[in-house]
């Protein structure tokens, strides 16, 4: 799974993909490269079943980001780099609220609210110009024959046309599970979920909670399929260069409560509809992820093929109650570990124990 950061030039788009996937990538080389890099997803849950487990190895859930380069005014040059996000599963476009008169903003004085529109208008232009294309061949193959699946393809993406021509994103429309079929060849961009990362300067880190309010931007956290996550940049850049010690210490005198790169990183994950369900013995503790909904048959098949195929039982218990419980076989005699079976929905945190043949 792909989230794809987006946002205007000098950002802070390259800086945020350096700490989420802790590469290093040379800032002045090749501004407008795609860069590739995994995250690891921050686990409390695995990393305190790790402590009383003690395993060989501890293995975290990781997701995977891409790093296009700055937008630009020129729209054809936008179009080709545009192409790599349409592989992307979410968005998150990186909002610039630091100020820094060494490098200075594009757009003139900083305004989230007209760079949110301004990108989000070249990504609704893009979807504009897939969907009437194919609207296009759609109705010349209908004037040579009325097929009814067609019509029912035009009547589709003639939604999505007069919704993005009133500057609505395609995430923000209700799609039938069948529609939905029908629109999984577009890669529309504005079907994609979306992360706004509102990057502050230093002096807002103490209030970090209320700067939603602060820049008026309530209103778009309530937007379907739309998550904001305030991020001081500067700040995060710095710890990450830190051990946990120092880090802790100087989050404090900033008077941050928690990493902003885990809560960044956990929000992606939830965006793209994402949980975790652990396996912990002592060979390893290990976080799976896993579509939400997923049944635990389905589950399984995130380990191995075979143990989906030959799935006979599940045993669960909840990583807290094995937590408390000490080890599988206490928490069975507690009678915290149920048995579920192939259809059982799975559960955020679930530790499970796959029974199958063969
Ligand atoms: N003060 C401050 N400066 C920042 C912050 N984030 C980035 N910068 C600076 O802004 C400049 C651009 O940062 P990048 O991360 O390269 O921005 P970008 O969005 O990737 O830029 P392009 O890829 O060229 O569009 C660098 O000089 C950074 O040091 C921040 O949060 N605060
Ligand atoms: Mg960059």
């Amino acid at each position: 799974m792909q989230t794809g950061i987006i946002g205007l030039p000098q950002v802070g788009k390259t800086s945020l993909f350096r700490i989420l996937t802790r590469a290093r990538v040379d800032a002045h080389s090749a501004p407008n490269q795609a860069h590739v890099g995994m995250a690891r997803v921050p686990d409390a849950r695995v990393a305190k079943l790790a402590e009383v487990f003690k395993p060989k190895k501890t293995t975290y859930a990781a997701i995977e980001y891409v790093d296009i380069g700055g937008l630009q005014k020129d729209r054809e040059k936008n179009a080709a780099s545009l192409v790599p996000l349409r592989e992307a599963d979410a968005l998150a476009h990186v909002v610039r609220l630091f100020e820094n008169p060494a490098v200075p903003h594009e757009a003139g004085p900083l305004d989230a609210i007209r760079d949110i529109l301004s990108i989000d208008i070249e990504l609704m232009l893009h979807d504009l110009e897939q969907a009437s294309k194919r609207i296009e061949r759609v109705e010349k193959d209908l004037k040579k024959k009325k097929e009814p699946h067609l019509e029912a393809e035009w009547a589709l993406l003639d939604r999505c046309r007069k919704a993005l021509e009133a500057e609505t994103p395609l995430r923000e429309l209700e799609f039938k599970p069948e529609e939905r079929k029908m629109l999984a060849g577009f890669m529309f961009l504005t079907r994609k979920p979306m992360l706004y990362v509102l990057n502050l300067g230093d002096e807002d880190a103490a209030d970090i909670g209320r700067v939603t309010e602060k820049y008026h931007l309530e209103k778009l956290a309530e937007r379907p399929h739309t998550t904001v996550v305030p991020f001081c940049g500067k700040i995060e850049a710095e710890l990450a260069e830190l051990d946990d010690a120092e880090a802790t210490e100087m989050m404090r005198a900033y008077g941050l409560a928690e990493s902003g790169r885990d809560r960044l990183i956990q929000a992606s994950y939830r965006l793209l509809g994402l949980i975790s369900f652990l396996t912990c013995g002592e060979p390893e503790c290990r976080a799976w992820t896993i579509e939400r909904g997923m049944t635990a048959q389905k589950a399984a098949g995130a380990i191995h093929s075979d143990i989906e195929k030959n799935f006979i039982k599940a045993e669960v218990v909840n990583w807290e109650e094995l937590l408390a419980a000490g080890s599988f076989p206490a928490a069975r005699e507690r009678g915290r570990v149920r048995l579920e079976g192939k259809e059982y929905i799975v559960q955020d945190g679930d530790v499970i124990l796959f029974r199958h043949s063969g």
